[in-house]
């Protein structure tokens, strides 16, 4: 596609990574931007400086009375296109896209795409690494961070995609090598009508990929129709055939393809049963991508995580905190106390709350039962998560994560392990996951202040 074929006026909807990177995109190549977003920031005067007259910001208050005006409306990812605004625009043929679809109708670089509600960005991180490691000049992109528009025109051999079911709402071209659902449970379900949307949206990826990776345990994911295709399989269990999977050997547990050896778990950076899961899943695309074993294997060896992922942050008189903040959803949550919990030694207290996004905490209960000792609750939606555990796990309501961990502190004993690992957004008390995640390592080490 030549990007004279966007119909104009062009509106580009949120202006934040994302808003920023088709503004680049579009200015550079003359064509004028009308940018709305809900509130300013520090990058609007510096882009009309450099754009000029191409870039027009407006407050988005503005944006339903002038909708009509447009032929074609750019959405970030974080933008609710379910209101009557699009509707309307959609029934009069405007066109709405995301930054990925512009992606992949200008891109000519092989792309995997990695979609799923965790895991994503281990994995994506994992095939970036196992490209690199094979010799081959990689970018990753897309929800881990850099958007996926600031690749187009650099000199690469692969592109890594980690993709957000917000993304894949408004793709429909991208035509990726290899793609996959990494696994499904509830997540940003106030921004879907039914836990089933937000599943199909996720689903979507496999219409837009040549070869697909699929997750053997869970079957509901799978897509509905088969074609043609080429698909490989991962699972934790015994793995068939061709398939990638977990085998009990003498010196331990192993990930295979079929009856073939590849790694013992204990000789992989990662750790943990989730992760296993994530390295099969990485392996399997990375042995789609013909990349060889040596390379993809001496990643598996070498990698031990990104930050905010059940990464142990300091042994305090014997007591373990960890610093898990990226789990945003239960399912993360659950992977989190089912792996410490199951071989813990002393007590699992944990720390969560935040913003629940509307999912059905319920779910959690057996996994709470059966390895957690006592939950310290924080945060906007600390009562929800009461009445969803109290039943099964004793619950107590705190102020702040800081005094959760005041509280975690005066209780812990050697052998304790203290686990953040909140279920929840953290935009109601901090800025990101990753500050949420900071400011609990500096108040472990004891360098960070509650008022701070
Ligand atoms: N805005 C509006 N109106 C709205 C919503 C937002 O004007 O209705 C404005 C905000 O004021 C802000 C801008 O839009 O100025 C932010 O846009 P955005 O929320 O789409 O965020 P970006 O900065 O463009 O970052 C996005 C992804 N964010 C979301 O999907 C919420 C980033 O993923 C991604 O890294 C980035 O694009 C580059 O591709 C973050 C994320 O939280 C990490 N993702 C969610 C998750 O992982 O759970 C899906
Ligand atoms: P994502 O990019 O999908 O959010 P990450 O790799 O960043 O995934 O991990 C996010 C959270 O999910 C962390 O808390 C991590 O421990 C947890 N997690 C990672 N992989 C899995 C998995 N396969 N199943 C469940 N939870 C996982």
């Amino acid at each position: 596609m030549n990007l004279s074929s966007l119909d104009e006026p062009i509106a580009v909807i949120g202006f934040g990574l994302t808003g920023q990177s088709v503004v680049e995109l579009l200015c550079e190549h003359g064509i004028r931007c009308h940018v709305f977003d809900k509130q300013t920031n520090e990058v609007i005067l510096e882009s009309q400086e450099k754009y000029g007259e191409l870039f027009q910001f407006n407050e988005s208050l503005s944006l339903p009375a002038r909708i009509e005006e447009f032929a074609t409306l750019i959405v970030s990812p974080g933008v609710d296109t379910r209101g009557e605004l699009y509707q309307a625009a959609r029934t009069r043929g405007v066109e709405i896209l995301g930054d990925i679809e512009l992606f992949a109708r200008l891109n000519t670089v092989p792309v995997v795409a990695i979609t799923g509600s965790n895991g994503k960005g281990t994995v994506t991180t994992l095939v970036g690494k196992m490209a690199q490691a094979a010799g081959l000049k990689v970018a990753l992109g897309g929800n881990i961070g850099t958007p996926a528009l600031n690749l187009l025109g650099v000199k690469l051999d692969l592109i890594v995609l980690e993709l957000s079911s917000y993304q894949l709402e408004t793709t429909r071209s991208l035509n990726a090598k290899v793609g996959t659902v990494l696994n499904v449970s509830p997540d940003h379900l106030d921004r879907y009508d039914s836990y089933e949307h937000y599943r199909q949206t996720k689903q979507k990826i496999y219409h837009l990929s040549e070869s697909l990776v699929l997750n053997r345990d869970e079957p509901e994911i799978w897509p509905t129709t088969y074609s043609n295709r080429p698909t490989v399989n991962f699972g934790l269990s015994l793995p068939g055939a061709g398939e990638y999977g977990i085998r009990e050997t003498q010196e331990g547990v192993a990930i295979a393809k079929g009856a073939e050896i590849l790694i013992h778990v204990n000789e992989c950076g990662l750790k943990g049963a989730h992760n296993w899961l994530n390295i099969t899943a990485a392996i399997a695309i990375g042995q789609l991508l013909d990349l060889p074993l040596e390379a993809i294997l001496q990643v598996c060896r070498e990698f031990t995580g990104l930050p905010h992922r059940c990464q142990l942050v300091s042994v305090t008189e014997g007591v373990q905190w960890i610093d898990d903040s990226k789990a945003t959803n239960i399912g993360a949550m659950m992977a989190a106390i089912e792996g410490f919990g199951m071989y813990k030694q002393g007590r699992l207290i944990l720390l969560a709350g935040g913003q629940g996004k509307g999912a059905d905490f319920s779910k959690a209960r057996e996994s709470l039962a059966r390895y957690c000792d006592e939950v310290l609750l924080f945060g906007e939606d600390a009562a929800l998560l009461r009445e969803a555990w109290s039943v099964s796990v004793p619950c107590e309501m705190t102020e702040s994560m800081f005094v959760a961990m005041d509280i975690a502190r005066e209780r812990a004993v050697a052998g304790d392990i203290v686990l953040l690992s909140p279920a929840c957004a953290s935009f109601d008390q901090f800025t990101s996951f990753a500050e949420r995640g900071e400011r609990f390592k500096e108040y472990v080490d004891g360098t960070c202040h509650r008022s701070a």
